[in-house]
């Protein structure tokens, strides 16, 4: 039985993979072993983090045993040794403990460690694995999706979750990396991946753990404000990629270009704030990151003469990193206006609501009057380029005039094309890593008109490799929604199995988590078809014909709904809570406790084997 200090070296040209370390990462403090117990006492080369790992044992065994604990360096082993005549059985219980800080005093984190262990093999795995059941229980009690007459799916959508679950129920002040703690791909940096594709999971599940991973950016906000000021800009920036706060991309165009991730970050938080009502969120931290980023973008864009006087963000990269640092990119402008629309909402509101906070933040960050003007005229002004004649929306401003890619030319086994062609070939061209527009045909449904949105995804759809894992799940989101429902169940599939059939190839640096996060918006947002973006909740059900039911928990404002969809209709109940309203398609319905409210589904006469309840009106 072990406790490994390093991985393997390794090297790779893959950019998806950790470049790996030259030296150990993990500097040795000190080492102890006694029975059958050790404890290594670690610190982190380069930030100086503290860490203590111990392990325990329990042996069972009728016949006499010989333990052998030894700790270094390195490592420490225990080797258990007996001689067992056939059948005869030797159970080892293990107790693994683990603490760290970002400094500790020396000795510190091993007692605690070895409080720890005393404790675990005080009560014994019994009591330990009771302990673990019971917070899991929890989880899946808000977190499970049901899905009947597909039992692979439902398999694999459970993987999915489990994996959000391992990401995130543990995140003490930290981010979510890309890969969970599930391996060494993205070095364990964090990006824009938990703020669009696993927050929205938690705060319909367990907005608590939202709430911690936006205090992260939170607490963030220091390095932020002198990474702007590192690029020649007042206000916050936060980082494309970091794990301390500090910018960590290895590529400028594809990587710190990425502005869009100070509009992801506040997008998360207001949209958390309006399912949850926490206000608490905003009137601390929240405000201040809202007024910094919102600055970043007055820095950042300008009124164009050359466009009539709207705001243009120029020499940015987009969601989509096969087409980098482009002029006004849909997705960036777009969310930026949502950014600054949401400062000058917050402005106005603590102003009228909470004067002591709003005097606070003043006091943090000399807001005029004249900067929350610019920001409401920027919004105002925001300038979002279409092309009349194909009635879509441009991914950029000069998405059209780069050269079609020759997708008949290009043979099967050169996807993922980032590892086979050149970053500045692919720049050239009509070719999309990840949904990009069609992301924000999601996000701020608002700005698009519904033939907008189809002929938006119809024109990028064909263009669009899936090279990301972050695009499968949100094709099928608005796949469902305009009326593509193969296509939906399509990418759906593709984005539940990306782990489990390894179709990138790379599962072994770990899993995609937001493509897990996507596994359970391509569910309920695409096709429960859940919206609340702005507080108001509307369901539109498209259940995938070859599916019995799906059904999932979502929480709203403190209370819990369930949604159970059939072929034959829809039910909604309240599980929690005392009343609330909801839309299904384009009606009101008030939920009110033990009152299922049912609605058949649109086309099809409800089934009645189906279920008890009478159809509403
Ligand atoms: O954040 C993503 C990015 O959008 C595409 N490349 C991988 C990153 C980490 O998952």
């Amino acid at each position: 039985s072990e406790l490994v200090t390093h991985g393997p070296a390794e090297t790779s040209d893959d950019p998806r993979r950790g470049r790996g370390f030259a030296e150990k990462v993990l500097v040795p403090l000190s080492a102890r072993a006694d029975g059958a117990r050790a404890v290594l006492e670690l610190a982190t080369r380069n930030s100086g983090m503290r860490l203590a790992c111990g392990m325990d044992h329990t042996v069972e065994s009728s016949a006499p045993v010989e333990l052998r604990c030894t700790a270094a360096d390195d490592g420490a082993r225990l080797e258990v040794l007996a001689h067992l005549e056939a059948g005869e059985p030797l159970r080892v219980s293990k107790f693994v403990a683990y603490h760290w800080a970002g400094k500790a005093p020396d000795g510190d984190l091993v007692a605690r460690a070895v409080r720890t262990l005393d404790r675990a093999v005080r009560d014994g795995y019994h009591m330990v694995e009771f302990d673990h059941r019971r917070r899991v229980e929890d989880f899946w009690s808000h977190s499970d999706v049901q899905i009947e007459g597909a039992l692979e799916i439902q398999q694999a959508v459970r993987f999915n979750l489990f994996h959000l679950m391992q990401a995130t129920a543990r995140g003490e002040g930290l981010g979510v990396p890309a890969k969970g703690v599930t391996g060494r791909g993205y070095e364990g940096h964090y990006f824009w991946d938990t703020e669009i594709y696993v927050v929205p999971f938690l705060i319909h599940t367990n907005p608590r753990w939202a709430r911690q991973a936006l205090a992260f950016r939170c607490a963030m906000l220091g390095a932020a404000r002198d990474r702007a000021r590192e690029v020649g800009h007042r206000g916050a920036l936060y980082p494309w990629r970091t794990i301390s706060g500090q910018e960590a991309s290895a590529w400028y165009a594809a990587g710190t270009a990425q502005y869009h991730i100070n509009a992801d970050i506040t997008y998360a938080m207001r949209h958390y704030r309006n399912v949850t009502g926490d206000l608490a969120f905003l009137i601390g931290d929240g405000a201040e990151v809202m007024v910094e980023t919102a600055r970043l973008w007055i820095e950042l864009g300008f009124f164009s003469e050359h466009r009539g006087g709207r705001f243009c963000i120029n020499s940015v990269t987009g969601p989509d990193e096969y087409t980098t640092v482009v002029n006004n990119n849909a997705y960036t402008n777009l969310m930026a206006k949502e950014n600054l629309e949401g400062a000058v909402h917050v402005m106005e509101w603590l102003a009228g609501a909470e004067p002591d906070a709003y005097a606070r933040l003043m006091a943090a960050t000399a807001v005029t009057e004249d900067e929350v003007e610019g920001w409401r005229r920027a919004a105002e002004l925001m300038y979002v380029p279409r092309h009349e004649e194909l009635g879509i929306v441009l991914q950029d401003e000069d998405f059209l005039a780069r050269k079609p890619w020759d997708f008949d030319a290009t043979p099967v086994d050169t996807f993922p094309l980032l590892l086979h062609y050149h970053p500045l070939e692919l720049y050239r061209h009509q070719v999309i890593k990840q949904t990009d527009v069609v992301l924000a045909t999601y996000l701020v449904e608002h700005e698009f008109s519904k033939d907008e949105t189809r002929r938006t995804f119809d024109y990028y759809d064909p263009l669009t490799t899936g090279d990301s894992t972050l695009s499968a799940s949100i094709q099928s989101v608005i796949a469902s929604s305009v009326g593509y429902p193969e296509k939906a169940l399509e990418y759906f599939l593709d984005a539940c199995a990306v782990d489990l059939i390894d179709a990138h190839h790379n599962t072994a640096d770990g899993i995609h988590i937001a493509s897990c996060g996507g596994t359970w918006l391509a569910l309920v947002a695409g096709f429960g078809g859940l919206r609340d973006f702005d507080g108001d909740v509307r369901f539109h059900p498209r259940l995938p014909k070859e599916w019995d039911r799906l059904r999932f928990r979502v929480q709203v404002r403190g209370q819990v709904v369930e949604v159970d969809m059939t072929p034959a209709g829809t039910t909604y109940r309240l599980i929690e809570g005392h009343g609330l309203l909801i839309h299904h398609t384009d009606e009101l319905v008030r939920l009110v406790p033990d009152t299922p409210v049912r609605r058949s589904a649109p086309s099809e006469p409800a089934r009645a084997d189906d279920d008890e309840l009478p159809l509403a009106a």
